[in-house]
């Protein structure tokens, strides 16, 4: 079992430099090539140029790896959805066996707590999907964000997911769910969904202090801060939660289930939509990418003043 870290990463860490972890199941499963390929490095440099270093997490060949090259981000890209997408439950079996994997928000929070990194950005988080009564179906993402201290920016999350009921099962993990400059929780795609998120964020600063009063007091789990979509990408909410009601409806009469279902879900979107959906997933990305690192920034320079 090995567990490589970027060595670039490692530096930083050591000298108290803001890192900003970021997942691999968004490249491999949550867009397409090679347009997922392009958003992963511009990601990282948006990192970069807010003053952060970027970590992209996964697995290769079994190997654990906090801090890809770009030459392994492409190659998550090109490989795709024949890469193992790996949550909590699929880490053994992935390093045991010496496969290949992409690294679901959970288990990017995991990695990302063994290396010492408290700040992770991506698009969306898992939730409770519709039907859940039945289903059982609830991302182990809400269970890792109640027991792994990361701090998790994304965009909300999908109207693929019963936003309510994700709510609830954030609130019983005990995890606090912080909107940026909002009281609105925004629905990714969309800036509104009619639920509230428990605190709205008056800065980068104040979000800091928050992660560091969690740390200081030795609050084990994590925080998700949410952050809405520019007006200019949002799409209209009429559009798109017609896609995603087709998209769910297909899913279910093909009887897709399990670890399969984020993924169609995510691709039948974009090809429902022709495209406009994966414009605007890719720019709320970018979005959440300036807004982590600054945060990061400001953690890390309250770290200094200790
Ligand atoms: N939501 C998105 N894009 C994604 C995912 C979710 O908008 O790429 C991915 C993330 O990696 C997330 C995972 O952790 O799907 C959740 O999968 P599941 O619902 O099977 O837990
Ligand atoms: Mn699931």
């Amino acid at each position: 079992m090995t567990v490589r870290i970027k060595p670039e990463v490692e530096k930083a860490l050591a000298e108290g430099k803001p890192v900003v972890a970021l997942e691999s199941t968004i490249i491999s499963h949550g867009m397409p090539y090679p347009r997922n390929v392009e958003t992963a490095l511009n990601v990282e440099k948006i990192i970069r140029e807010e003053g952060g270093v970027p970590c992209t997490m996964g697995f290769i060949d079994g190997d654990a790896v906090i801090g890809m090259n770009e030459a392994e981000i492409e190659e998550f890209g090109k490989r795709g959805r024949s890469i193992a997408k790996v949550s909590r439950r699929d880490i053994p079996v992935i390093m045991g066996t010496k496969q290949w994997g992409a690294t679901t928000v959970a288990t990017t929070m995991i990695l990302a707590a063994k290396a010492g990194i408290e700040m992770f950005v991506t698009g969306g988080i898992g939730g409770v999907h519709r039907h859940a009564q039945e289903t059982f179906d609830i991302s182990a993402d809400l269970q890792e964000l109640g027991r792994t201290s990361v701090t998790v920016l994304c965009a909300g999350a999908k109207a693929i997911l019963d936003l309510p009921l994700t709510l609830e099962v954030l609130e019983t993990q005990g995890v606090p769910v912080l909107g940026y400059q909002t009281e609105e929780l925004p629905a990714f795609y969309t800036r509104t969904s009619g639920l509230k998120v428990d605190y709205a964020l008056r800065d980068e600063a104040e979000a800091a202090r928050i992660i560091k009063a969690k740390r200081d007091f030795g609050l084990a789990g994590g925080i998700l801060i949410t952050n809405t979509i520019p007006e200019e990408y949002s799409m209209d909410p009429a559009v798109i939660n017609k896609a995603i009601d087709e998209a769910v409806a297909e899913m279910e009469a093909k009887g897709i289930h399990g670890k399969e279902c984020t993924p169609y879900l995510l691709a039948k979107i974009v090809d429902i939509t022709g495209g406009a959906s994966l414009d605007a997933n890719i720019q709320l990305v970018y979005n959440n990418a300036h807004v982590g690192t600054r945060i990061a920034c400001q953690l890390a320079a309250l770290k200094e003043k200790n």
